[in-house]
């Protein structure tokens, strides 16, 4: 008999579904909604409300809302198997946080279908907007916290990251500072993840380890709010935040509004949600230490997962958890495929697989030439300054600096990810610069491990299905493996796996040095 479980995953720009069978192991539907097309009246421009000061990027909650409205009906017209539904998650975009006022559990509790979900939540919000992970406005908020948590390699020792401006705690401060009536009136604070489980099962959801860690607010080991870091943020904070849940925790069955509305199995288990990043590593598969994904975007981020917690003494790396168990790591590289474009545009390369080629055609190593390739500020290493610095490489030289471009990328991956002393057994390797295979050679030579290559756009609904199918079975009293949870779903491009080269490897290994080197040099420049 089929078991079906329901991912969302609520991101910036758009809500998306996925329902699994548990049984037959397939993903038996998928949709999703753009916000800006279908929903153009909050007037939010690729899911972010227009500001005047480009810092702030706020979105609308009650968008959120409507859209999960919208969806469900797509859904229910699509014949999607709502009444069979046997739990349902999700993910939502980290660190945007949602401001509630004392009248949200009544709303929340008695929500009516004869009414559309937005109109239900009228009057509920203490804040009307919601900050959200694009938001950059918080430095000064951030460094006052900081400074109360003892620094930064303090800071991220015990909240799993430094403070970054996008985190909730310093958004929370900036409220209370900028607003304290609207402060003082907001009885609860959820995290877009919190607040979307909230409307599902029809009260106050928990919040779960996995986005709870990137607030800046839990201790990263006893996942418990740390009084240091609450009191350090605004006054009242603990009364104004639910309890943190294991990304496991059933909150109820679903509101029956759900059930009225749209068919949803009464019987439905509503699961905490969690960030879409914890969600994407269960998406993806990684549930064993030493499993990493690289993805190559705009920015190159590389996720991988820890037994044991450790963190980053420069802050640079966020350390949260997986809702598998353990801990997953998150570190952005800012200049991912934003460098690689402005080489190939420096070089006059017609398309990738041209560049390909020309990284093919120069040695591993580059005969000892390097690039730093920091076309805007780098995050890790942190280079407040833009700069492009080259050692011992001729700039004439096109082949060589394609290839240096991409060796100095992920040595520099290689060197920051150091700090969790779990180097990857086997990389997935994900997003638009993944299909060339040169790229990849090099990946799985300087990390010295396999890289295969997987589908990862639906990674963090997939993960939220599948988060609900472990809870849904550990409630029926089961002890799901994650390694069987996972099995079917998270399987790589078949015949994409690329091994290391042994010789190359070992250059790598050697070239990590004068890397290191040139690295320091070129930031005593780029943060003067
Ligand atoms: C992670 C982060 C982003 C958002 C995107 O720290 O800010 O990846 O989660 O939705």
């Amino acid at each position: 008999m089929a078991k079906f479980f329901l991912g969302l995953d609520s991101s910036t720009q758009s809500l998306s579904a996925v329902v699994i069978d548990g049984q037959s192991r397939k993903v038996v539907h998928e949709t999703s909604l753009n916000f800006d097309r279908a929903l153009p009246h909050y007037g939010a421009q690729n899911g972010v409300l227009p500001h005047r000061d480009p810092l702030v990027k706020h979105g609308p909650p009650q968008m959120w809302a409507e859209a999960l409205d919208l969806l469900l009906a797509q859904m229910k017209k699509e014949g999607a198997p709502l009444g069979q539904i046997l739990a349902v998650s999700g993910s939502g975009q980290q660190h945007g946080s949602v401001y509630l006022n004392d009248r949200a559990p009544e709303a929340l509790a008695r929500l009516n279908p004869q009414r559309p979900l937005v109109e239900n939540l009228r009057g509920i919000f203490s804040r009307p907007t919601a900050p959200i992970w694009m938001d950059s406005s918080t430095t000064g908020e951030c460094a006052e916290i900081r400074k109360r948590l003892g620094g930064i390699r303090a800071a991220a020792q015990k909240t799993g990251s430094d403070l970054f401006e996008r985190f909730t705690g310093p958004q929370i401060r900036k409220f209370y500072k900028t607003d304290p009536e609207g402060y003082a009136k907001t009885a609860s604070i959820a995290l877009v993840s919190s607040f979307m489980a909230s409307l599902l099962a029809g009260k106050i959801a928990p919040i779960d380890h996995g986005d709870g860690a990137g607030m800046n607010l839990m201790d990263l080991r006893k996942k418990t709010w740390r009084a240091d870091a609450l009191k350090a943020t605004a006054p009242q904070l603990r009364r104004k935040l639910p309890p943190p849940a294991t990304p496991w925790k059933i909150i109820g069955p679903v509101s029956p509004y759900f059930v009225k509305k749209f068919g949803l199995n009464p019987e439905a288990q509503a699961l905490v949600w969690s960030g879409d990043n914890p969600c994407s590593v269960v998406g993806l598969g990684l549930i064993h230490e030493g499993m990493a994904a690289v993805s190559l975007g705009t920015s190159d981020t590389l996720f991988g997962t820890m037994k044991r917690c450790r963190t980053d003494a420069h802050g640079e790396g966020h350390v949260f958890v997986s809702p598998a168990g353990g801990y997953m790591t998150l570190i952005c590289f800012k200049n991912g495929s934003l460098a690689r474009e402005k080489i190939r545009a420096l070089y006059g390369i017609q398309n990738w697989s041209d560049f390909g080629k020309l990284v093919a055609a120069a040695r591993p190593g580059n005969d000892g030439g390097i690039l730093l390739p920091w076309f805007e500020p780098e995050i890790v290493p942190r280079a407040n300054q833009p700069g492009v610095h080259r050692f011992d490489l001729d700039e004439r030289n096109a082949a060589a600096n394609c290839r240096a471009i991409f060796e100095a990328q992920m040595l520099s991956m290689r060197l920051h990810s150091a700090w969790m002393n779990a180097r990857p057994e086997q990389i997935y390797a994900t997003g638009g610069a993944s299909n060339d295979t040169a790229l990849l050679q090099v990946m799985a030579d300087v990390m010295n491990c396999r890289v295969l290559r997987i589908e990862s756009s639906k990674s963090a609904a997939l993960g939220a299905a599948l988060r609900a199918a472990h809870a849904w079975c550990l409630h029926c009293g089961g002890e799901p493996k994650w390694a069987d949870v996972v099995a079917g779903f998270t399987a790589p491009m078949p015949g994409s796996e690329i091994r290391p080269n042994p010789k190359a490897a070992r250059i790598y290994d050697r070239l990590l040095e004068k890397y290191a080197a040139c690295e320091r040099q070129a930031l005593k420049m780029s943060n003067r």
